[in-house]
């Protein structure tokens, strides 16, 4: 509990551009999650050099990636937003999470496999204990709850048992935390291959549409998704590109598919996806004008930057202040 509230934890990636299965499965439900929990949602820049980057670009999408957190709709006010190489007790827990947890568990990994067979020539001991630094950033604040998409789930099954396993010797220091399963957090399939999730390290352009589209961009997009030549618009599986245009539909407009399929019956595939891409123009519009007010604004963001890192390291220095005494680490002298 912090204020009052139950802790939600949260990170996203600033590598790649952010498509609309990003805004639509993750930002845009974490926008009203402040009313009931106090909300931790960072940058999670050391998980990105566990493959190799620009040093320069991923200075640029990490702070962009924070302005769309907050052009999405998250109020920097109510919500903690910050980088995590700014608070420095991320990389301080993991070193101690590391000596408890085990070789066989980081094994045991799917993302780590993935990740290790695509960056064969890269295969980093931060890619191996990337789930580790994860278990850092939730149990560093105390988090109750963690929205994640079902991708990370074994990593969430891996920090509660680091904080089990944890608490096991030295009592109770962290709190277990719980995936948070929003209403529908929607899986937006890719528009080129509704069988894969719309990722934004796809390499076909085509297969997503980013947040920063501009409206032409994604009418094209919407007007060439792969379909089927059944000719009728209906919700099911035999149907996944229609389906996943649905889905994309209801999620922008707020109407439910079965509402959907009325409002189309007897019309063609055409008429539909101009409909879809227009839904999507009218919700990533306002999205990219706050974006853009923002980004001339360099002291307001500079301001937020500064504030939230303070905050989060506030709470994050409390956690590994107990921790560290828990293990046997001297005090510190004032
Ligand atoms: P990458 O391609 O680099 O693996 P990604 O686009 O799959 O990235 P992540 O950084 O893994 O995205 O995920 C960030 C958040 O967005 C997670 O909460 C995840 O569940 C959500 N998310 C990602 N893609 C989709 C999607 N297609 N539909 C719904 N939610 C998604
Ligand atoms: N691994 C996650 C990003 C992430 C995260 C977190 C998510 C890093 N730390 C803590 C929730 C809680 C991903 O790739 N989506």
């Amino acid at each position: 509990m912090l204020n009052g509230k139950k802790v939600l934890f949260s990170g996203m990636q600033a590598t790649g551009n952010l498509t609309l299965g990003n805004y639509l499965g993750a930002l845009k439900n974490w926008v009203n999650l402040c009313e009931e929990y106090e909300c931790f949602y960072s940058v999670v820049d050391l998980h990105s050099i566990t493959v190799r980057q620009d040093p320069t670009i991923l200075r640029q999408r990490a702070r962009k990636l924070l302005m769309i957190y907050i052009a999405a709709g998250i109020d920097p006010e109510k919500n903690c937003l910050y980088y995590q190489s700014h608070v420095s007790g991320h990389a301080e827990l993991a070193w101690i999470l590391n000596c408890f947890t085990y070789m066989g568990e980081l094994n045991r990994m799917t993302q780590f496999k993935d990740k290790a067979a695509k960056h064969a020539d890269n295969i980093n001991a931060g890619l191996f204990t990337y789930p580790v630094l994860m278990a850092a950033d939730i149990l560093l604040y105390q988090a109750d709850v963690v929205p994640v998409g079902i991708d990370q789930m074994q990593h969430l099954e891996l920090t509660r048992d680091i904080a089990q396993r944890f608490n096991g010797v030295y009592g109770d220091v962290f709190t277990v935390p719980e995936a948070y399963i929003g209403k529908v957090g929607a899986k937006i399939m890719s528009l080129q291959d509704p069988a894969k999730k719309m990722s934004k390290s796809d390499e076909n352009p085509h297969a997503s549409i980013y947040l920063m589209d501009d409206p032409d961009t994604i009418m094209r997009k919407c007007k060439r998704a792969v379909t089927d030549s059944e000719g009728q618009i209906l919700y099911r599986e035999e149907q996944p590109g229609i389906r996943n245009l649905i889905d994309i539909y209801s999620a922008c407009t707020g109407k439910r598919p079965e509402e959907v399929v009325k409002e189309f019956d007897g019309k063609g595939y055409g008429d539909f996806k101009t409909a879809v891409g227009e839904a999507v123009v009218s919700v990533l519009k306002p999205l990219q004008a706050r974006y853009e007010e923002l980004n001339k604004d360099k002291t307001y963001i500079d301001g937020i930057i500064k504030a939230n890192a303070e905050k989060a390291s506030y709470t994050a220095t409390k956690t590994l202040r107990k921790v560290q005494r828990k293990v046997g680490f001297p005090d510190r002298v004032r």
